[in-house]
């Protein structure tokens, strides 16, 4: 799939950021107060959004930053540090955060990528609006709710129909990986 898009000076960024617990579905049932964090930090620190795909306990997303900042470290504290504080707090907290007086809700480390060209980004795109049927949570990839691809398919980009060719979905996490991913650690949230 070709997107329009093109990458920009400012850097474009594929990221995966976890919850501390796997088994949790945080993220789907508190969308809405990660939509309030997300805007809200956006709005004091531009960035567009690319593609964006919210699972129950990680999300994967797209993004350009504007011309001379690369500080997507920044946006990713201000963001999780903006959704742990509207969670009601009872999630197990091991004692070395406790001591930090941190929470618990997120991983402290996310994967980064930066985005080389535009079939890089084509490729990430549709990795991450694929990522709902790569995980068993969707038939197809316009069927799960909190994903990116319900814009793409209102502006015409692709179809409401739309699934990664098979070969893309087998190359997908491999070819991510082989590109290199990068391991950030991430200021305490
Ligand atoms: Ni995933």
């Amino acid at each position: 799939m070709k997107y329009r898009r093109t990458v920009v000076s400012g850097g474009t960024y594929f990221f995966t950021v976890n919850l501390a617990d796997r088994q949790s579905e945080l993220l789907v049932d508190n969308v809405a107060s990660l939509r309030a964090s997300v805007t809200h930090v956006m709005q004091r620190h531009p960035f567009r959004i690319d593609a964006w795909v919210v699972l129950p306990d990680h999300l994967h997303a797209v993004w350009s930053l504007p011309h001379d900042d690369d500080d997507y470290a920044l946006r990713w504290m201000l963001i999780k540090s903006g959704f742990s504080r509207s969670i009601v707090k009872g999630e197990r907290i091991s004692t070395s955060r406790k001591s930090k007086r941190e929470r618990g809700i997120w991983q402290r480390r996310y994967w980064e990528h930066l985005i080389r060209d535009e079939d890089d980004l084509a490729r990430h795109v549709d990795y991450v609006h694929i990522n709902p049927v790569k995980h068993g949570h969707a038939e197809k990839a316009t069927d799960w709710p909190w994903s990116s691809i319900h814009r793409y398919v209102r502006a015409g980009i692709v179809s409401s129909e739309w699934a990664c060719d098979p070969e893309s979905i087998a190359a997908g996490p491999d070819a991510i990986r082989d590109v290199g991913l990068r391991l950030r650690s991430a200021q305490p949230t």
